[in-house]
C-alpha cells in the first residue's frame, strides 16, 4: 500500500500529486490514506480527483480456491479441494487451466467436517460464474454444505431461474434447511438474468440479520432474515448440491470469509487484477 504505481490516462496539462508531477505507470505513492491527483487543464483551471485504494483483507479469509490447475486453498487454512472431473478451462483473462469447467462434476472440501466458518454471525462468499447454455436448467449450484434432498442440514448458495414453484425469478439464492425447518428458507437476490457465456462475479454477504447480494459489484438485494444455519455433517462441495443439482458452466475465484466484506471490498475483488467487466 506505501508505494503502489497507477496507471491513468489524461487530457490537459499535467496531473500533480501535492506539488509532484504524477507519470503513469511510473510515479509510485503511499496510499493509506486517499491521495489527491489534481489535474491541471490548458488553461490553467485545475480538478481535484480523491482516489482510495481498498484491498481486501485476508485475516477473514477462511477458503480461496483460485483453481490455478488444482483446487488448492491459498488461505493457508488448509480447507484444500478434490476435483471430481471438472475441466481446467480459461479463465475470465483468456488465461488457460486458472478456471474450472464444470457438467456433472463437482469439487468437494471434506476437511475438516462441520463449518468452516460462523455461519450465524457474518459471512461472504465471492465467486466468479460463467454459465453454459442450457435452456432445460433451471438452478446453477456455487457452493454448498448439504445432507442430501428435502429437510436435511444444509446452506446451498446458488443461481436460479425458477423459485420452488416455478415462477421465473432470475435470482442469487441462499437455500437453508433442517428437519426443523420444514420448506426450509429461501432467501433471494433482486432478479438479476445472469447472461450465459459470460464471466460474473456473484458475492454474498450475511453481516448479522442482513443478507446483501452483489452482481459486478454491483448492490442486487438487501434481504433482512435471522435464519439460523444448521450444522451440516457433509463436506463443502463446489458446483454441485442436494444430490442431483450441477452447475452447467464455470467457476473461478470462489472465496469464503468469515466476516462481511463491505461494498467496496466486493468492488475491490470484481476489479482484481484490472478486471473492467466483459
Ligand atoms: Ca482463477
Amino acid at each position: 500500500m506505501t508505494v503502489l504505481v497507477a496507471t491513468f490516462t489524461n487530457t490537459g496539462s499535467s496531473i500533480k500529486v501535492g506539488s509532484t508531477v504524477q507519470v503513469n505507470g511510473m510515479t509510485a505513492n503511499d496510499f493509506s490514506s486517499p491521495i489527491a491527483y489534481t489535474v491541471t487543464a490548458a488553461d490553467g483551471s485545475t480538478v481535484s480527483y480523491m482516489v482510495t485504494v481498498t484491498t481486501v483483507p485476508r485475516s477473514e479469509l477462511v477458503a480461496e480456491y483460485l483453481f490455478s490447475g488444482n483446487a488448492a486453498d491459498s488461505s493457508g487454512k488448509g480447507h484444500n479441494g478434490v476435483v471430481h472431473n471438472a475441466i481446467a478451462t480459461l479463465d475470465r483473462f483468456g488465461v488457460p487451466s486458472r478456471a474450472y469447467y464444470f457438467n456433472n462434476s463437482y469439487i468437494d472440501v471434506s476437511d475438516p467436517p462441520g463449518h468452516l466458518f460462523n455461519p450465524n454471525t457474518s459471512f461472504s462468499i465471492s465467486a466468479w460464474l460463467n454459465l453454459a447454455n442450457d435452456s432445460a436448467l433451471e438452478y446453477f449450484p456455487l457452493i454448498a454444505q448439504d445432507e442430501g434432498l428435502y429437510s436435511t442440514n444444509k446452506w446451498y448458495f446458488n443461481y436460479r431461474t425458477f423459485d420452488k414453484s416455478w415462477n421465473l425469478i432470475n435470482a442469487l439464492s441462499f437455500h437453508v434447511n433442517s428437519p426443523s425447518m420444514g420448506g426450509g428458507v429461501r432467501i433471494n437476490s433482486d432478479p438479476i438474468a445472469l447472461q450465459l457465456n459470460t464471466w460474473h462475479h456473484v458475492a454474498l454477504v450475511r453481516d448479522g440479520a442482513t443478507f446483501r447480494f452483489y452482481v459486478d459489484s454491483i448492490a442486487k438485494g438487501n434481504v433482512n432474515s435471522n435464519v439460523v444455519i444448521p450444522e451440516v455433517n457433509r463436506p463443502l462441495t463446489i458446483g454441485y448440491a442436494e444430490v442431483t443439482e450441477f452447475l452447467i458452466g464455470s467457476a473461478d475465484d470462489v472465496r469464503v470469509y468469515d466476516g462481511a466484506l463491505t461494498a467496496e471490498e466486493v468492488s475491490s475483488l470484481f476489479h482484481e487484477d484490472g478486471w473492467t467487466g466483459q
